[in-house]
């Protein structure tokens, strides 16, 4: 028995491959093997139970031998198997989208008015003519309602043509102080070309407290602009017309492109039409409940395309809803 151990460990040892290996169980627990074997010897051993404990111990000693030598082998594979590779290589790249571009810049203008201290609000785009215009000063006969031609729905709905219904439900909604910013998708009748589409979005804002003057809006908006476009642009107001803000304001940049020196993109002017903006007039507050002998507070609002037309000088603004992605790709 002894000697049969060594052979087995012998036998054990010199196997190299797995062929050698499944020989190498054969040789002894085959159903011909030579420890198999030594069971049919049992009936005329002299201690049947110590030698048949002997044989089995050998038994075991071959199957624990064959699986060392399995493992032994598989690890030689591996590392064969890797010194074909270099798994330093990087991993191939794999396709990913990217952000639209004009998710991009809402993105960022949300963030730098987040930054500032606004929390955000979202709206209906089929809204009420109310919510549209009513509340926002517009009188039913009022000129302004032309300014932008509307899709309505029936007497009652609309698709909304700006975001300011947001401000309106959100001032019902909540007390001052209140200090929110309503970015969304706003639709006009417009004839489509370069610079129109039925389609758009804008981002309105507004702050209503106890003395917010229009110094408050003048801060608010050249931070925004300067953020936006680059700390080293000048802003500038001039007196506009809007029915829901009271004095009512239109907002310069310096061209982003020349930075104010003049060219073609600003017009040999030096200045870029951003934002609409201006203190609430006392209608729109009344309209909702707020005593503008108590309150009051500044709005404004801008075109996110336009925004993104000037960052990405793009000079096509039906580029953004094509869904080209070799337009797409580039941002
Ligand atoms: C603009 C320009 C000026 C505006 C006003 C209001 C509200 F609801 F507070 F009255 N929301 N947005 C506003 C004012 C919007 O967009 C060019």
């Amino acid at each position: 028995m002894e000697e049969l151990k060594k052979q087995i460990k012998a036998d054990a040892d010199a196997v190299k491959d797995t062929v050698a290996l499944t020989q190498f169980k054969a040789k002894y627990n085959g159903k011909k093997g030579a420890v198999t074997g030594l069971f049919s010897t049992l009936k005329d051993a002299v201690d049947k139970k110590e030698t048949g404990r002997q044989i089995n111990e050998l038994k075991v000693y071959v199957e624990t031998l064959f699986a060392e030598k399995e493992t032994e082998l598989l690890d030689i594979k591996k590392t064969e198997e890797l010194k074909g590779m270099d798994i330093t290589l990087p991993a191939y790249d794999v396709a990913t989208g990217t952000l639209h571009p004009l998710t991009k810049v809402m993105d960022e203008i949300k963030s730098i008015f987040t930054r500032m201290g606004f929390s955000i609000e979202e709206g209906p785009e089929i809204e009420k003519d109310y919510y549209n215009f009513t509340a926002l000063n517009f009188q039913p006969e009022h000129p302004a309602r032309d300014m932008h031609d509307t899709f309505h729905i029936n007497d009652e709905y609309l698709l909304r043509t700006h975001t300011s219904p947001i401000q309106v439900r959100t001032m019902e909604k909540y007390a001052p102080p209140l200090k929110v910013l309503a970015p969304g998708r706003v639709y006009r009748r417009d004839a489509i070309d370069a610079s129109h589409s039925t389609v758009f979005h804008q981002v309105e804002g507004f702050m209503v407290d106890t003395d917010i003057r229009f110094s408050d809006l003048k801060g608010v908006l050249d931070l925004f602009l300067k953020e936006i476009f680059g700390s080293d642009l000048k802003t500038r107001f001039r007196p506009s017309f809007f029915p829901f803000t009271e004095p009512s304001a239109e907002v310069d940049v310096q061209c982003v492109h020349c930075r104010g020196k003049g060219c073609n993109m600003c017009k040999r002017t030096g200045w870029l039409e951003i934002l609409g903006a201006g203190m609430i007039h006392p209608n729109v507050l009344r309209a909702v409940r707020i005593d503008p002998e108590k309150y009051s507070g500044f709005a404004f609002g801008v075109g996110v395309e336009r925004i993104a037309i000037l960052k990405y000088q793009v000079d096509d603004m039906r580029l953004f809803f094509e869904n080209d992605l070799r337009f797409l790709k580039q941002f």
